[in-house]
């Protein structure tokens, strides 16, 4: 696997791309631009005149037959169209060419980002926001939830109990979903945010540090270490970033905005000479870093976001090893700053060897067009050979998942010998035979063992009945695991973040059965599963299971997915030596085998 890099233009062209692919993106662009002018306007009490001309504008926009931009194209002049004046068609050709309004930006900036929150719930406009925060002093989403759970929203005129409960409903899942945000979403506003910070100049260095950099499966906010003589300057060009909705508070070193996607984003600038403190104070966890502080204090030391002092004299600062050197300690891995035991085994020399990127060597568990993939099995072949790995497993899903076109007996000796026919062209990385074989609610598989023993690897996994009573769910499991032919337990838990709490079964139990068959456990590395997750992959080492980091790709871009399940498992304390895949083919074959 290579070590991942971040590509901000490539995404941004992606994005791009996806957004531009639609006939008519434009005129809808323009029309939710011209209503949120609108609204924020009408918030901001303007003349009700200019407030009604852009609702005018955005409506007959919206009942236009042509795309404005092929209109620009041909020169038209946009002023001609019924309610678009030169002011408004300029507005138009400015969304049209640059995707965005300066005006819109500055009226985001200028409004608090929670009464924006409020006035994007469906059936809340600038009047009855108005009505909320006047009547019922209702100014943000916890407010809104509170007034409604007390039945004060529906008393309001023009309100009403339905209104209320839908009110309700509407900021209930908005809290929820917005309270942490899945890595991948992080990262795509973590990508082009730092590109731009970048891009200021006046950044010597800087770094995201925060859950994101402890690499948690859920962030709650982003962190930003700046080091900078020039800290105005990048206060300055943070605010002015184009995927700002508001600023909640900015001063001369420091400042907190709410980006588009509604995660907030806390910056810090200190100078160079403190960037290493600054950066492990603001990595945390808090509960490291308090522990930090004490060990700090018991050497007649003081530990803050500046440095380390010995009676008022900086001793360390710059780096973050310098930190941890002036405390007696070797510098620690951000996944492992939980206060879960780093600290000790730092000091006694313990720390784990944590196993990284270039340790990888394999996936196995990959899927192509034969089942719910979405690329040929040669495509992500080749996809996993770019990505710098030496062997793949091809494990498509089994047939009970019929919405997956899970492949029966005949369509897998299909596939077998297309697999056969690339592996002796050479040049390629080895390809494995597997499948993901569902495991029944009755612990059965879904294929004949006859069938599945043809194979190099069975992946087995549930995907129905989700919320068995624990001690069924463990019988489950436990029953699948005990087939003669059964290599890894994949995603477990069958979590997805935001969406599907973990089943529950005895985790020790199936661990210890997976250790006695000699069977492994996988972190499946997609952002949404991240399943096992940390404290699995602890479990699975102390349980003498070795652990599968997995993509779980359905296309050929998806191998990045090792990535995040790679940082699962440093979480989880691995060293090379506790990952399946880290093994050569003839050591991982020689594994395998004994699974089968
Ligand atoms: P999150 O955002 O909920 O996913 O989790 P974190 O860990 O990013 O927490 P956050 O954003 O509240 O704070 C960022 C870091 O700042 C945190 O990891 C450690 C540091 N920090 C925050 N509050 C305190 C505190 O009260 N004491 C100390 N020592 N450090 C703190
Ligand atoms: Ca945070
Ligand atoms: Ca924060």
């Amino acid at each position: 696997m290579k070590e991942p890099s971040d590509k901000p233009e490539a995404l941004a062209n992606e994005i791009a791309l996806a957004a531009g692919s639609r006939v008519g993106a434009t005129n809808e662009r323009i029309v939710a631009i011209f209503d949120e002018i609108a609204d924020l306007l009408d918030v901001e009490n303007a003349n009700p005149f200019r407030v009604r001309a852009y609702r005018n504008a955005a409506r007959s926009i919206g009942a236009l037959t042509e795309d404005v931009g092929a209109m620009l194209a041909r020169g038209t002049d946009l002023a001609t169209l019924p309610g678009i004046g030169t002011d408004l068609a300029g507005k138009m050709r400015e969304i049209a060419e640059t995707g965005g309004s300066e005006l819109l930006t500055r009226l985001r900036r200028e409004t608090p980002g929670q009464i924006q929150m409020l006035l994007s719930l469906p059936g809340l406009g600038p009047r009855r926001v108005h009505r909320l925060e006047h009547d019922l002093n209702v100014h943000t989403m916890e407010d809104l939830a509170a007034a409604a759970r007390e039945h004060r929203v529906g008393m309001l005129p023009g309100f009403g109990p339905r209104t209320e409960q839908r009110l309700l409903d509407a900021v209930q899942a908005r809290l929820d979903r917005h309270r942490r945000f899945s890595l991948d979403v992080a990262m795509r506003a973590v990508d082009p945010l730092m590109a731009h910070l970048r891009s200021c100049g006046a950044a010597q260095d800087l770094a995201v540090a925060g859950s994101y950099r402890r690499g948690r499966d859920t962030v709650g906010d982003l962190d930003i270490a700046v080091a900078s003589g020039r800290p105005q300057a990048v206060i300055h060009a943070f605010l002015a970033y184009g995927q700002t909705r508001s600023v909640i508070s900015a001063g001369s070193t420091r400042a907190s905005t709410v980006l588009m996607n509604d995660m907030q984003v806390d910056l810090r600038v200190v100078p160079a000479s403190s960037y290493g403190a600054a950066l492990v104070y603001l990595t945390g966890s808090k509960a490291h870093n308090v522990a930090l502080r004490k060990m700090a204090q018991a050497r007649g030391l003081k530990l803050n976001e500046y440095g380390v002092f010995r009676q008022g004299r900086k001793i360390a600062g710059r780096d973050e090893a310098s930190i941890y050197e002036a405390l007696g300690l070797p510098w620690i891995a951000p996944e492992l700053r939980e206060d879960t035991g780093e600290l000790d085994a730092a000091r006694d020399g313990k720390l784990p060897h944590l196993v990284e990127a270039r340790d990888i060597q394999g996936d196995l568990h990959v899927h192509t067009n034969e089942s719910d993939g979405v690329d040929s099995l040669e495509a992500m072949v080749m996809a996993a050979g770019r990505d710098g790995l030496q062997y793949l497993a091809i494990t498509d899903h089994s047939p009970r998942l019929g919405i997956t076109h899970g492949l029966n007996a005949s369509r897998l000796a299909a596939q077998s010998d297309a697999i056969d026919a690339l592996n002796a062209k050479g040049g390629l990385p080895t390809i494995l035979k597997g499948i993901e074989v569902d495991i029944l609610e009755d612990g059965s598989l879904d294929l004949p063992d006859a069938v599945l023993g043809r194979l190099d690897l069975v992946v087995g996994a549930i995907h129905s009945h989700f919320d068995l009573p624990a001690d069924k769910q463990t019988a489950r499991l436990l029953r699948a695991i005990d087939h003669p032919h059964f290599s890894i337990l994949a995603h477990p838990f069958a979590r997805l973040i935001g969406e599907r709490e973990a089943c529950r079964f005895d985790a020790v139990r199936v661990f210890r059965a997976l250790a006695e068959r000699g069977a492994c456990v996988e972190a499946n590395g997609q952002p949404r599963r991240l399943d096992v997750w940390d404290t699995g992959c602890r479990l699975a080492k102390s349980s003498g299971v070795q652990v599968s980091i997995a993509s779980d790709a359905h296309r050929s871009a998806d191998f990045r997915n090792l990535a995040w399940g790679l940082t699962q498992a440093r979480r989880g304390w691995l060293e090379a030596a506790d990952v399946l895949n880290t093994r050569s083919l003839s050591r991982l074959r020689a594994i395998l085998k004994k699974t089968m």
